[in-house]
């Protein structure tokens, strides 16, 4: 079984997207073993993309991660790190398919609605910036 950190991201809740976007992951067979909301400090979010430090849209990256309440979660299921990549799809909403998150929820490359870890090394990473051991199950 592997894990993965998917993140609803300021744009998803505002959007009042969380019961659907936690309702397909239920329904794939996917388990939540961590959930949380929280509102990511600047600190929090420089580090939890700090692989774009230097990128012309770090700064508005931080800012837009950083400006509202997300909903975390730490999720298991059989190679659930590329079957959530292919549920939420390509990064910039205008060309994801239709049938994947981003692809019915987004038409932008910035509030595009989700993250998810797109490798092992990358949850290891990604999970210690938000959720303590102890907080998964
Ligand atoms: P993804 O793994 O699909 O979330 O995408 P990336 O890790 O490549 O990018 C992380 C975030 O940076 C995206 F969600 C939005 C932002 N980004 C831009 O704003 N412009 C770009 O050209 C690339 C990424």
């Amino acid at each position: 079984m592997e894990r993965t950190l998917l993140v609803i991201k300021p744009d998803g809740v505002r959007r009042g997207l969380v019961g659907e976007i936690i309702s397909r992951m239920e329904r794939k067979g996917i388990r939540i073993r961590a959930l949380k909301m929280l509102r990511m400090t600047r600190e929090q979010a420089e580090e939890f993309y700090s692989v774009h430090r230097g990128k012309p849209f770090f700064e508005e990256l931080v800012s837009f991660a950083s400006s509202g309440p997300i909903v975390a979660m730490v999720l298991e299921g059989d190679s659930v790190i590329s079957v959530i990549r292919t549920m939420i799809g390509p990064t910039d909403g205008r060309k994801a398919p239709p049938g994947t998150i981003r692809g019915d929820f987004s038409l932008s490359i910035m509030e595009n609605v989700v993250h998810a870890s797109d490798s092992p090394e990358a949850y290891e990473k990604e999970v210690r910036v938000i959720f303590s051991p102890e907080e998964i199950l």
